[in-house]
């Protein structure tokens, strides 16, 4: 059976390049169950991939140009020459920037890709730090590499994508959000080493749901801090000697505290014990131990409100609101880059409804603003839909 994004993408597909699609592709958002700001630090993350995601319908075509049509964006058009280097989007078109980075960074491993006309149509929630930019770029790299009769691995086509973000679209991030995207299993979440890119799949325990929810906080000043804490963490590692914040541990990072400010120390502090985190979180989800799961989030969103200074007080809020209303195991956090967007929480399926009420009772009053819920699934990476 077709999706919804599906059966859009292939009207508008048949509106606009007059024939039906030869082929439809997908892939998916995703949300970071614990490990945040790790992965550039070469640390680990445990996210899983998520059922709302980016559709592309496409056919081939006989000539060198990308021509791309996006439905979220009243059908607007974007073309690009498959030439190197790639030319930027027209103005109005910035979405099409993280496909035309995605198609530079596959060509420039070498690959010949061919002319193709493509319909994108997605429904992560934009803007709400659930990667809806990572799936666009995993989405396109792979609808443009199958229909040129290249085979490229997921984590290949996850490096095209951050290459995309980075060195196109100008966003300096890591690793994980297109690594998940590519590689996600339905059920399962995935523990994944940013420095060697090894992946473990841990199989989500039955009975458990995640609940996605939007503080509609808006995100602002997202670049600028994100940098700013990257920088933070790349002088911390460097005053202790090490390659990245993945070598150190908390006894090399006491040693050096009088060499460092505060707010270093505090960053530093973030990412050394999120790291140890993420790994406890693997063994506790493998282990189906909600309970523990459950402490892990809630230490970890402290250190990123206190250590890592990244949420905001309306989100603080809600995550208090979601954590009062858990019965009696699971837990809850903020999840992405932070700033805004949203908060994750792993909790028993009959905890759903209360949590519910909770939400929509209280977070208006404390916030100003109203949240959306999300109940999520885990789901599989990018694929080729038949
Ligand atoms: C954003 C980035 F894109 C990721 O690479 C990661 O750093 C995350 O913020 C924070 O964990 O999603």
């Amino acid at each position: 059976m077709k999706t919804d994004l599906q059966v859009l993408t292939s009207q508008t597909f048949q509106e606009q390049f007059g024939s039906a699609p030869k082929q439809f592709y997908w892939a998916p958002g995703r949300v970071n169950l614990i490990g945040e700001h790790t992965d550039y630090n070469d640390g680990f993350v445990l996210p899983c991939a998520i059922n709302y995601g980016t559709v592309i319908a496409a056919s081939p075509r006989d000539d060198n140009k990308v021509v791309v049509v996006a439905c979220d964006y009243e059908n607007a058009r974007s073309q690009f020459e498959l030439t190197l280097p790639v030319a930027k989007a027209e103005e109005g078109n910035f979405w099409c920037n993280y496909i035309r980075g995605t198609a530079q960074a596959l060509m420039q491993k070498g690959h010949q890709l061919k002319g193709a006309n493509l319909v994108v149509s997605g429904n992560v929630p934009q803007g709400a730090g659930l990667s809806s930019s990572a799936a666009l770029e995993v989405v396109s790299g792979l609808a443009l590499s199958h229909l040129s009769g290249i085979e490229i691995s997921p984590a290949d086509l996850a490096l095209a994508g951050q290459s995309s973000e980075n060195d196109f679209v100008g966003s300096n991030t890591g690793i994980m959000d297109q690594m998940i995207s590519a590689c996600g299993k339905e059920n399962h979440a995935m523990l994944l080493d940013c420095r060697s890119l090894d992946t473990m799949l841990i199989s989500m325990p039955a009975g458990v749901a995640v609940v996605i929810i939007n503080s509609n906080v808006q995100r602002g000043l997202v670049d600028s801090e994100y940098n700013t804490r990257r920088k933070q963490c790349e002088s911390a590692a460097a005053i202790m000697g090490v390659q990245a914040l993945r070598d150190a541990d908390m006894s090399l990072l006491e040693e050096h505290k009088d060499n460092m400010d505060s707010t270093t120390y505090r960053r530093a502090r973030h990412v050394i014990t999120e790291n140890i985190r993420t790994m406890a979180a693997s063994e506790a989800l493998s282990a189906s131990d909600l309970a523990q799961m459950g402490e892990l989030m809630a230490q970890s969103h402290i250190s990123m409100r206190d250590d890592f200074e990244i949420t905001h007080p309306a989100i603080d809020a809600l995550v208090e609101i979601v954590d009062s209303a858990i019965t009696t195991e699971g837990g809850v956090r903020m999840t992405g880059g932070g700033f805004g967007g949203c908060i994750v929480a792993l909790v028993p399926e009959q905890d759903v409804p209360a949590i519910r009420k909770a939400v929509e009772k209280e977070y208006e009053k404390r916030s100003g603003l109203k949240a959306d819920i999300h109940i999520c699934k885990a789901t599989s990476g990018a694929t080729v839909l038949s």
